[in-house]
């Protein structure tokens, strides 16, 4: 199965089968590939190719650069059913999720293609006469992708999209956990490359596997350019600093504890429907999963009882199957949220759901039921992401409290509340509302579209991918000032006579 998904998308049974790294499935344990794990000098040649093709990919033409993300598109399209069947094979999300993700990849290749005839700047007026100023952008460098296995290929493509059409070369090292779906992405990249001609230079493009030693190597090397990089804190709080050390960029996309305000007036059965996307839909593992749900005390004790009915309708299982809920990643992971329902219990919180499912089936599947966790405050506990279908429920009486509430974690990625009273929506999303990346009216806090751009404040790292003016991070901005007089004024009117 693997193996002609693995040949349809071009990627060489060399580059998968024979490696030192084993690469399971989340769905049973088993191994599903072996690839090859960079050694430092490896890696060290690969940063040094991506520097030589940076050089010569900064000279073609930006709308010419964004024909080879078109081109990477049409792969992606011919492709989405066996690159999103790959995502569900390796990271365990069902097979719509999968296929989502894919569609994301083509979305932003779309917005690229667009993107790469808009790299515009500002003219200025000068106060000097016969001057012009205006601001213009240049590519930038190499730069140096580290993604997580949850989303194994979409954040890499807003990135990689936005990067090529730039100027800039891409070195990627992807989650240990989901290195396949990276080769099959740079062997369709590969194919458009191809397609595209020889302008595009060979190593325009390059995937790192390998663990912590080599993100390591990518963070610390002057050579690259930016680092943009998604996944937990703890990893951000070391990649930024070390990055800002060498006076490198960083875009950080790191945890979200997303929260949703229920307020009395909402429509319950759309905000029920929007509860379960988002608190159990790829199993809690999204960065903007709802993890917190604040809502009115006098609405309360009904939506628990319309939760808990909707989440006893949720089938658990293999996501090739049409399942709603795959399994968690792997053990580690549900050993953490074991942990964390052991410890809400102890506190005396109301704990729903949350066992494992289907050991007999797939001794080594973490499958688990989601689970709802009732709790008096937002304590320690509910202030930590748990990446995990865990959703904290607590109450509010006026809505400054609820917004408090929401604003009171250490993250701040996204957060939406469930009103139809117009004045809380836009209190919502004022100045004094929410303070995080995404703040939602009437819809979920995940699922967001490629238009915007996506990230978060505080904890969640500050960076920003995607869509809106997103392009310009991967550019060095430049001022000019050009002369076309015969004379040489200077600014702020200084003379030296
Ligand atoms: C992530 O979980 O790392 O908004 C990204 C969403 C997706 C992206 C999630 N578009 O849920």
């Amino acid at each position: 199965m693997i193996d002609d998904i693995m040949q349809r998308l071009g990627v060489s049974p060399d580059a998968y089968r024979n490696g030192n790294l084993a690469v399971t499935t989340p769905i049973d344990g088993s191994v599903i590939g072996r690839v090859h794990s960079a050694s430092a000098s490896e890696v060290e040649a690969q940063i040094a190719a991506a520097e030589v093709a940076f050089l010569a990919w900064r000279e073609v033409p930006a709308p010419r650069r964004g024909e080879l993300v078109r081109l990477f598109g049409e792969q992606l399209r011919t492709h989405k059913q066996d690159l999103g069947a790959l995502v569900t094979w390796e990271c365990g999300k069902i097979l719509q999720e999968g296929l989502g993700e894919v569609q994301e990849m083509i979305d932003i290749c779309d917005l690229a293609v667009g993107q790469s005839r808009q790299l515009f700047g500002l003219t200025i007026a000068s106060e000097r006469p016969g001057h012009h100023m205006r601001e213009s952008w240049h590519p930038l460098g190499p730069v140096g992708l580290i993604t997580a296995f949850n989303f194994p290929v979409a954040p890499w493509a807003w990135n990689a999209a936005l990067a090529l059409v730039c100027g800039n070369s891409l070195l990627w090292k992807p989650s240990e956990k989901t290195p396949l779906t990276a080769l099959a992405c740079q062997a369709l990249l590969e194919r458009a490359m191809a397609a595209f001609g020889d302008d595009a230079p060979a190593q325009l493009s390059q995937v790192i596997i390998g663990e912590r030693e080599t993100g390591e190597q990518l963070v610390d090397d002057a050579r690259v350019a930016l680092v943009s990089a998604t996944g937990s804190t703890r990893m951000g709080r070391e990649v930024g600093p070390r990055v800002a050390a060498r006076f490198g960029r960083s875009i950080l996309e790191l945890g979200g504890n997303n929260a949703m305000i229920l307020a009395p007036s909402a429509d319950l059965d759309m905000a029920t429907r929007a509860i379960l996307f988002s608190a159990v839909g790829t199993a809690g593992q999204r960065c903007t999963t709802l993890r917190r749900l604040i809502v009115h005390e006098s609405i309360k004790a009904e939506v628990i009882t319309r939760l808990k009915k909707a989440y006893a309708g949720v089938s658990i299982g293999n996501p090739l199957e049409g399942q709603l809920v795959g399994p968690l990643i792997d053990q580690q992971a549900f050993d953490a949220m074991q942990g964390v329902l052991a410890k809400a219990r102890d506190q005396g919180a109301k704990v729903f759901g949350g066992e494992r499912q289907l050991a007999e089936q797939y001794a080594n599947g973490y499958y688990v039921s989601p689970a709802i966790v009732e709790v008096d405050a937002q304590d320690e506990l509910v202030r930590h992401e748990t990446f995990a279908p865990i959703l904290y429920v607590m109450s509010y009486r006026e809505l400054d409290e609820a917004i408090a509430l929401n604003n009171d974690v250490p993250q701040g990625l996204s957060s939406c509340i469930f009103t139809t009273d117009v004045r809380e929506a836009e209190s919502f999303v004022s100045d004094v509302g929410s303070d995080c990346g995404i703040a939602n009216v009437n819809i979920g806090p995940s699922g967001a579209e490629i238009g915007g751009a996506f990230g978060g404040e505080k904890e969640t790292g500050g960076g920003r991918e995607s869509g809106s003016d997103v392009w310009k991070s991967y550019m060095r901005r430049q001022t000019n000032t050009v002369n076309y007089s015969r004379e040489l004024p200077l600014a702020q009117g200084i003379k030296f006579d």
